[in-house]
């Protein structure tokens, strides 16, 4: 199990903080920054800058290029650095609206379009400084919010980021000064290197930095003798210090305080970072083919091991036609290995065969993508056993992604790796098992793990038509719904925004009719309309189900804002819901956690919720106990996100649960060890 890097500069800044790790000689941002940059497969020397006008302004880098005139000792040393290093069009050729700097922008511009920007640039270093043009209407906290998300954006793309502080601004120095210290928090919470301009002005020019001041009168906007120009907003650039990089240089030109600063930092990272990490052959690789930039991805999601290779008959694909081909002839234990590439799908494809895996050939599911463009079911499994789907992705499909005949006998399947995007009504479907033979047929020990259910956005009238204004109203969605499983593991898998027209619909994971000894555990659930049903209210008698789940279990997950229920249990009896972490303070429904009809033996406990305490409109013998519910917005690493790591210790969370035999890791697979903490996440040990 890969560990999760921001779960490792997380736990580095704690224990700096305490004093654990020992006197630390470097800054705590190097083996952080160390561990974002192998992950990184780009080409060495892109180097970004994300920011508004004081980014993109010629002013700033790009004369660096050039030699000054006069300059403090090791600059020109470093400069001739970055001239061998980095790429050439970073000097002058990255900017602009595409490349992510432009006049007027602020934070929440950037992080509508930094996922574009990182997979068009894919860049090794990421300079980010916003916030002069969210002064004016943002609040200190919806500015921390939105910076931290950028930044956590450019580290999951494996950027190494270098953080700036914004210049001290006329007018709104306090608030300035606030956003600056939140610059400097965010540095040190997600461990990346600072460039602290606005205390590096204020160290210069403590009392006269200000070029609005009565004494810089008469002279043009940016000719100003001091750092920030005559409009009190952007760095001074006066001519008389253009090429002067010197002490006295640095106290006159707020352009090229900014750059040396930059150069100084950029620098650091190449010295500490970039020079050690094993340099990859610039853009050697073949280029990966149609990179799926829009596939959303955190460095703290599971990330799933690789598989084996495959053993046995291998049929290499690279065509809609030779897959279906393959289909038909692999033989029990076989292997169908798809190219990378896009594939339409005309027609349902079906496997029937004992022990096929079914398998993106790179390992990287964005790579291969069958693209069912609106059918209504894609792939279907009957009759088969031992059947593994992994490494690709499944879309555009109006009913059912994968689409398993539970009539006719399907065991043991196994979905892995695998994307599920844009399917209208149920990403994985186990549909009902007729009374006769249910015992023998019913779909036993199925897996679903490490895969990315989401959809762009909520469902539409239009998109299934079957879904109409007289029916379902446009909300018969969800992302997992199987009935009469048994032994199912659901686990680590995250499910993103499967929601129904008026967001009422199923959500993420739906077991219901009679189904067994199922754990739905460590997945990440974000604004889905509901998380984890076990059960539902409905009780179809006539099909003869007299309970809807029995001894289930549903622990170690992350639920945001699940607005019709975080998890409900109904009609069920001997499941536990237990360390779970669900937050959404403002429930429109107040159900975090909702029981209802008769759930003997339920027992809900150790679990966060941050929000309305468990509903209970259950008859049965139902126990809640040891649960915190309290509001932790505040407490997590980033609830808008859906990461509900906690940042810090808490004395009411950490050591807090109860032992359990069922409970022997958390969400990150980190053992509890014989104190565990409340919630998902174990944070103290
Ligand atoms: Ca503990
Ligand atoms: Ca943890």
């Amino acid at each position: 199990m890969r560990l999760h890097s921001v779960g490792i500069i997380l736990l580095a800044a704690f224990l700096l903080q305490v004093g654990v790790a020992g006197a630390a000689e470097q800054p705590a941002w190097v083996p952080a920054m160390k561990k974002v940059h192998a992950d990184f497969k780009g080409k060495s020397g892109t180097f970004a800058h994300f920011g508004d006008s004081i980014t993109y302004s010629m002013a700033f880098w790009s004369s660096l290029q050039w030699k000054p005139a006069k300059a403090e000792d090791g600059f020109e040393e470093s400069r001739q650095k970055v001239l061998k290093y980095m790429l050439k069009d970073c000097w002058r050729g990255w900017k602009g609206p595409k490349y992510g700097n432009y006049s007027g922008k602020t934070v929440a511009w950037a992080n509508s379009n930094a996922d574009g920007w990182l997979a068009k640039l894919n860049p090794e270093v990421v300079l980010i400084m916003f916030g002069t043009n969210d002064l004016g209407g943002v609040s200190v906290e919806k500015y921390e919010e939105g910076l931290r998300k950028l930044v956590a954006r450019c580290l999951a793309n494996g950027s190494v980021v270098i953080l700036s502080t914004i210049p001290p601004r006329n007018g709104r120095e306090t608030k300035a000064a606030e956003y600056a210290k939140v610059a400097r928090k965010i540095a040190k919470e997600l461990n990346v290197p600072l460039s602290d301009f606005h205390a590096e002005s204020l160290k210069r020019r403590p009392d006269d930095w200000n070029g609005t001041a009565a004494k810089f009168k008469g002279y043009k906007t940016y000719e100003v003798p001091t750092l920030i120009a005559g409009d009190g907003v952007h760095p001074s650039n006066p001519a008389k210090w253009g090429r002067d990089f010197s002490a006295e240089g640095l106290r006159h030109n707020g352009f090229n305080l900014r750059s040396y600063l930059t150069l100084k930092a950029y620098v650091e990272v190449m010295d500490a970072v970039l020079s050690t990490a094993g340099k990859q052959p610039a853009a050697k690789k073949p280029a990966p083919i149609k990179k799926a930039s829009s596939v959303p991805d955190e460095s703290w999601w599971p990330k799933a091991p690789a598989l084996a290779a495959p053993k046995g008959q291998v049929i290499k694909v690279a065509s809609a036609g030779e897959l279906f081909d393959a289909a038909g002839k692999v033989r029990p234990g076989g292997t169908i290995s798809v190219a990378a590439g896009h594939y339409r799908l005309s027609r349902r494809l079906g496997i029937k065969t004992d022990r096929v895996t079914l398998r993106g050939a790179t390992g990287n599911r964005n790579d291969v993508i069958l693209d069912g463009g609106g059918i209504g079911e894609l792939v279907a499994f009957t009759a088969c056993s031992d059947v593994t789907v992994a490494d690709l992705t499944i879309q555009n499909v109006k009913w059912n992604g994968f689409k398993i005949d539970s009539e006719t006998g399907v065991q043991r399947l196994r979905i892995y790796n695998c994307v599920i995007r844009n399917v209208w009504q149920r990403g994985v479907k186990g549909v009902i098992v007729p009374e006769k033979d249910r015992r023998k047929l019913q779909p036993r020990d199925c897996r679903v793990e490490y895969c990315l259910f989401y959809n762009d956005r909520a469902k539409k009238y239009g998109d299934d038509e079957a879904d109409t204004a007289k029916n379902f109203g446009g909300n018969y969605i969800g992302a997992i719904d199987v009935m009469y499983a048994r032994g199912w593991t659901i686990s680590d898998n995250v499910f993103l925004r499967i929601q129904g027209r008026t967001r009422e619909g199923r959500g993420a994971i739906f077991l219901w009719h009679e189904i067994e000894d199922c754990a739905v555990e460590r997945n990440i659930i974000i604004d889905c309309d509901k998380g984890v049903s076990l059960g539902n209210s409905y009780m179809p008698k006539n099909r003869g189900v007299k309970l809807h789940a029995r001894r289930c279990i549903v622990r170690n997950n992350f639920i945001t804002r699940a607005p019709e229920a975080g998890v409900l249990a109904a009609h069920t009896s001997d499941c536990k819901i237990l360390n779970n972490t669900i937050h959404e303070p403002r429930s429109r429904m107040r159900r975090l956690v909702r029981i209802l009809g008769a759930s003997d033996g339920l027992m809900v406990a150790e679990n966060i919720l941050s929000g309305p305490p468990p509903r209970n409109e259950s008859g049965g013998k139902v126990t809640i106990e040891n649960n915190l519910v309290k509001n932790l917005t505040a407490a997590f690493v980033d609830p808008g996100a859906g990461n509900l790591h906690l940042k810090t210790p808490l004395a009411e969370v950490v050591d807090r649960a109860k032992t359990r035999p069922e409970v022997t890791d958390d969400i990150d697979r980190t053992k509890r060890g014989r104190k565990p903490d409340l919630g998902a996440d174990e944070v103290g040990r």
